[in-house]
């Protein structure tokens, strides 16, 4: 028996201000979300993730939050959140909201207060310090959006630490009253009925009370703040009493979003005898293709570090925590142009990585769009780009002498831009998103892929993805089988097993686009096997994968 009910859901992603235009504002909006209900239905989808749609000045988005109780004025009103929840709920579906505590909006009230006065009751909402010695920010620490982490604020002389944009605060998790604030207002959610949350940064929330400078790498101008916040002294204390005071009342679910843990720090926050969360998003996959901790940095992914990373997350939570499962959200390039091939390959190799992932045991998270095949986006002029992290490191990385074109090539692999174009929804004008102005460029690929094209083709990736989803619900193995992976050092393939007791599940995924042969030992144990699922429609021996193919073979 699987008691918990997210162990066996399929979460969607919805990035609200990309998803459907109601308006013709240019921007997605409530009532949108809701016309696509029945399309997410059919899809197989359990619960959808909806990023922010507080109010919000929109400095990133929605991640900047003015008011925690009240909606964006764009995307509609208190009515249209609570209508789409029960037009979920009437379908079988739930809803899990955003939650974003690391930092508020500099325009939130909380900051307003804060920051008029050093004896204002908000004061210590935030985190205030004065200059060093030389009136200089408190410590060299680097924003994760470019500059200082520090920024000085004329009326009291002392400087905020905001770790994203300056309009991003980071809120004092120390002050006790700042924490029961935040769980009343988790509280009002959940009383109006939402299924959850996805904890924005939720990892960064305790900061060390030392504020150290951080260590200076080479090639970077400030220090890094990392080892100071990420997975902070007392975030262990905080989770567990968020839970106490809040979650454990309501059966929901929680996913923590934690740059930085690696698999033993997942297995302490999600272990269910410690009360924090349910899963966490992992960063470690995500950041194969790059040089240590610099996203900008380019490097070839090695499919042999990416097969040996997803091991260890496999293997480390089997039995105790639990994973979560994604290949895309609003702050990742689209995996079909990451891992796949977008060109003559894509519907193939999109496939394949669906199979990929979707066999492991976890909680699948499919992001808006990547069930259609969408890619990434490419334009000419930086102007067209809207994404604050793009623009910000566009500046700092041209002072430190980085050229246009190398600047613009991470932005064509790694902008955050790529996943924010809007959803493809069909053919027409701005791809039927909005009959305005999109507030960011439609993919000009909208007219050859789009939901529509999809739907009408029996061989799409969204009725492969529907596939998916259906086989997760009928075989638990999926769910609960072990995992072990096969092929170990070879290059181009994904192989692994998942076993039970009296069945057992061999995935075998090719990432790349020649035919490759399979071990003698693999080939073995599929002979007596039959195909569960596979994105191949050629006949051919068992004993190869054809170009970015993905079979499941199944041994009962
Ligand atoms: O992102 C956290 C984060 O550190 C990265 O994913 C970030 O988006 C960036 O790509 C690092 O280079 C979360 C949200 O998902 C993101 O959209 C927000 O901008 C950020 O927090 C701040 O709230």
């Amino acid at each position: 028996m699987i008691n918990e009910w997210w162990k066996k859901s399929v979460v969607y992603q919805i990035y609200p201000i990309s998803f459907n235009d109601t308006t013709g504002n240019g921007k997605g909006d409530i009532p949108g979300i809701i016309e696509k209900l029945d399309y997410l239905k059919k899809l197989g989808i359990d619960v959808v993730w909806l990023s922010p749609v507080y109010d919000s000045p929109q400095a990133d988005n929605g991640y900047d939050i003015r008011d925690y109780r009240n909606i964006y004025k764009d995307y509609g009103t208190m009515e249209d959140i609570e209508r789409l929840l029960d037009e979920l709920h009437s379908r079988n579906m739930k809803l899990v909201m955003d939650l974003v505590v690391n930092h508020t909006s500099d325009e939130h009230h909380w900051f307003i207060e804060s920051r008029s006065s050093k004896d204002s009751p908000y004061r210590d909402y935030y985190i205030w310090k004065d200059g060093n010695e030389n009136g200089e920010p408190p410590t060299n620490w680097g924003s994760i959006f470019s500059g200082s982490a520090w920024e000085f604020d004329e009326k009291t002389g002392q400087y905020y630490l905001h770790l994203f944009a300056k309009k991003q605060p980071d809120l004092n998790w120390e002050n006790p009253k700042l924490r029961e604030d935040i769980y009343d207002m988790m509280t009002y959610w959940l009383d109006k009925g939402i299924d959850g949350f996805r904890m924005d940064v939720i990892n960064f929330i305790s900061k060390d009370q030392e504020f150290k400078d951080g260590e200076v790498k080479e090639g970077v101008q400030y220090g890094d703040p990392g080892p100071f916040f990420v997975n902070g002294p007392r975030i262990h204390e905080f989770l567990q009493e968020m839970n106490k005071e809040v979650i454990s009342k309501y059966d929901v679910m929680t996913v923590g979003e934690m740059p930085g843990a690696s698999p033993a720090d997942a297995l302490e926050y999600t272990n269910p005898a410690n009360n924090e969360l349910d899963m966490i998003f992992t960063f470690e996959h995500m950041g194969l293709d790059e040089h240590e901790g610099d996203k900008w940095n380019l490097k070839p992914l090695n499919l042999v570090d990416l097969k040996e990373n997803f091991e260890k997350w496999q293997t480390s939570l089997h039995g105790v925590g639990w994973n979560s499962l994604y290949w895309n959200n609003h702050d990742q390039p689209r995996i079909v142009s990451r891992f796949g091939n977008d060109e003559e390959s894509r519907v193939k190799s999109a496939k394949m990585l669906a199979t990929c992932l979707h066999m492991m045991q976890g909680t699948p998270f499919i992001y808006q769009g990547e069930e259609i095949g969408m890619m990434n986006i490419h334009f000419d002029n930086l102007e067209d780009y809207r994404d604050i992290e793009t623009l910000n490191m566009y500046k700092e990385k041209s002072e430190l002498g980085w050229s246009h074109e190398k600047i613009m090539e991470a932005i064509y692999a790694k902008g955050r831009d790529n996943a924010r174009t809007p959803m493809q929804w069909n053919n027409t004008a701005c791809a039927g998103f909005t009959t305005g102005t999109p507030w960011l460029q439609v993919n000009s690929n909208y007219e050859r892929i789009n939901a529509e094209t999809s739907l009408a083709d029996e061989n799409s990736i969204f009725y492969y993805y529907q596939r998916l989803i259906q086989l997760r619900k009928d075989f638990d193995i999926i769910t609960t089988g072990e995992f072990e992976l096969l092929m170990r050092n070879d290059s181009n393939v994904f192989a692994y097993q998942r076993k039970g007791e009296r069945e057992s599940l061999t995935v075998l995924c090719n990432f790349s686009a020649q035919e490759v042969e399979l071990d003698q030992k693999v080939v073995e144990s599929i002979k007596e096997a039959s195909v569960l699922i596979t994105n191949e429609d050629k006949n051919h021996s068992r004993g190869t994968l054809l170009p970015y193919e993905g079979t499941v073979f199944r041994i009962s």
